[in-house]
């Protein structure tokens, strides 16, 4: 056996010396030239993190290209995320932009075997992807970009034409081109020298990827907003009274049955939903809001400004319009702010301004009839989420919270400005992906307890609970029907107000067989919620929520 055929690669079918011409050689090499290219494509976007970091709160370069997918990407590929991927959608967004770059870099690095100004130039693609797309962020700054695409796209060349290079002195060892130096004898346990500091060299890079990668995570987490929400005391006298409510409710009859929603959930708890990538860290100091637009005078506040005024509590049910019928992406808090009209008195709101827009850090937008914040609902500037400082996943330091509006059309959370504007003057970033211009709540009811499956023995007492809701206009009825029987009105828990959604209670003895449990709420104005199943786009989900059971 020669010595060229010790040290081929171990996949590859045996041949003689004679049939390994050079090029044979060279496809050998293929499985490492790709190694090369992903190494180089992952030093690359490791520095870019890194150099990014320091700029944070602008973007590093994975998350502004997965921001412009976001932003670009046609509805059906948000859709197909949002099923297979459910609320991980976007971490598996991120993890996508790294293992499409990395395949990326195979190629290149294949490619650029023969031709290394494939890899220079492919590399700076890159880079200038990299650089665009963190440039026209909403929280990036193109100095950051610049600097961080140029150091990325440069890191990555480095990396790609050193591992080239290397390799190629590992190709010529085997090919024989090169003498092998003396001191070494290759085997299968002990390579050519070349080809062993090809290996060194990679595993080089890829450590210290490693560690610009895990530097990056670092610098971002200490620019966190937390401490300094940490500092804000948010409670008030009159949220201890509205806690006292809020017992009595959990205490209850209808609150304390076991599987019924709490009435107040708990901001870890509260779903969530949003197009961010990461949760934009926002230090309050540097932070204000401003209102503008169809104004008298452009109004800016600061947090301290926000906080120093006098602030109205109120518990308010928000809801996604993407919540199906019997969902959770639905959630009641209490809510502590500034009334928005009075923000808006002072910024003196013009006749013509027929539309309220409002736009947050993180670039998204959203926008509602100037009405609502005028006809008596609750429209806030929340600084407050359940007696705490908003959390930074909720819209640290201000949102909007509008009663009786979906999410998508009034609630911005990491909230910017406010626009006065007219209704066809603008449309917030779900209009022109398909969703309607208004996004009222429709009345809602879910059955928590029993749940599909539930297997009960004959006789027992089932308690069927859950909730339902019509912010603003309140629940004055729930009622149940069993197997398309009577409907049976259900007890209601204390309310909360009409902003708040209300718990129920029908307890039920169960007969032998199957059953389907069916519930329907009426509002205070004096509607039954349609019996008509719609789906969730353009404009909230209806129909009535079931559960099937067994007694046996
Ligand atoms: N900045 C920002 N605010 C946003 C959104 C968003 O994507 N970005 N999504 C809205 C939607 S669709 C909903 S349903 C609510 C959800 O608020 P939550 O995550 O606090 O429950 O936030 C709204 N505010
Ligand atoms: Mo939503």
């Amino acid at each position: 056996m020669s010595q060229s055929e010790v040290v081929a690669d171990n996949d590859r079918p045996p041949s003689t010396p004679s049939e390994r011409g050079p090029s044979a050689v060279a496809a050998g090499s293929r499985p490492l030239a790709a190694l090369a290219g992903v190494l180089a494509a992952a030093s690359a976007l490791a520095v870019g993190e890194l150099v990014a970091s320091f700029a944070a709160p602008s973007p590093g370069p994975v998350v502004a290209v997965a921001n412009r997918v976001i932003d670009n990407a046609p509805s059906w590929f948000v859709d197909f995320g949002k099923t297979v991927f459910g609320l991980a959608d976007k971490p598996a967004l991120v993890l996508g932009t790294i293992i499409i770059s990395l395949l990326l870099g195979a190629g290149l690095g294949i490619a650029s075997q023969r031709r290394p100004a494939i890899g220079v130039v492919g590399l700076s693609a890159f880079g200038l992807l990299g650089m665009v797309s963190i440039g026209v962020d909403a929280q990036g700054s193109w100095v950051a970009a610049v600097v961080a695409a140029t150091a990325a796209a440069g890191t990555g060349i480095v990396v790609l034409l050193g591992l080239l290079g290397t390799l190629r002195g590992a190709r010529a060892v085997e090919v024989g081109l090169r003498p092998r130096t003396a001191s070494v004898t290759a085997s299968p346990v002990n390579p050519p020298v070349s080809r062993r500091g090809f290996l060194n060299f990679a595993g080089i890079v890829g450590v210290t990827a490693a560690v610009a990668a895990a530097g990056s995570r670092e610098i971002r987490s200490r620019s966190s907003a937390a401490t300094a929400r940490a500092e804000v005391d948010i409670a008030t006298t009159s949220s201890t009274e509205l806690q006292q409510l809020v017992t009595a409710a959990n205490n209850s009859t209808v609150g304390s049955t076991p599987g019924i929603t709490p009435i107040v959930i708990p901001g870890d708890d509260f779903y969530l939903i949003d197009t961010a990538l990461t949760t934009p860290q926002i230090d309050p100091a540097n932070w204000s809001m401003t209102i503008r637009g169809l104004v008298d005078n452009e109004l800016t506040f600061s947090y301290d400004q926000l906080l120093d005024r006098s602030r109205t509590i109120a518990p308010v049910t928000l809801s996604c319009v993407s919540n199906e019928v019997g969902g959770n992406l639905v959630g009641n808090a209490i809510w502590t702010g500034v009334p928005l009209s009075e923000l808006l008195d002072e910024a003196g709101v013009r006749p013509e301004a027929t539309q309220i827009a409002s736009r947050s850090v993180d670039g998204w937008s959203c926008g509602f009839p100037t009405e609502a914040a005028y006809d008596g609902r609750t429209a806030l500037v929340a600084v407050g989420m359940n007696d705490e400082p908003l959390p930074l996943r909720h819209g640290f330091p201000a949102r909007l919270v509008v009663s009786g509006l979906y999410g998508y059309v009034s609630a911005t959370k990491w909230l910017k400005e406010i626009e006065l504007t007219t209704i066809e003057g603008f449309d917030g970033y779900w209009i022109p992906r398909g969703w309607s211009k208004l996004g009222p709540v429709k009345t809602q009811s879910r059955i928590d307890t029993p749940r599909t499956g539930d297997r009960f023995e004959p006789g027992t007492t089932v308690p069927i609970a859950g909730v339902a809701w019509a912010p603003d206009k309140g629940i004055t009825r729930v009622e149940v029907s069993i197997d398309d029987g009577e409907w049976q009105e259900a007890t209601l828990g204390e309310s909360l107000g009409p902003d708040a959604w209300i718990q129920w209670l029908l307890p039920w003895t169960a007969a032998e067989g199957k059953h389907v449990i069916q519930v329907r709420a009426t509002d205070g104005a004096g509607e039954t919620q349609t019996s008509t199943p719609a789906p969730p786009a353009p404009n909230g989900a209806s129909g009535w929520h079931r559960v099937g059971i067994e007694v046996a």
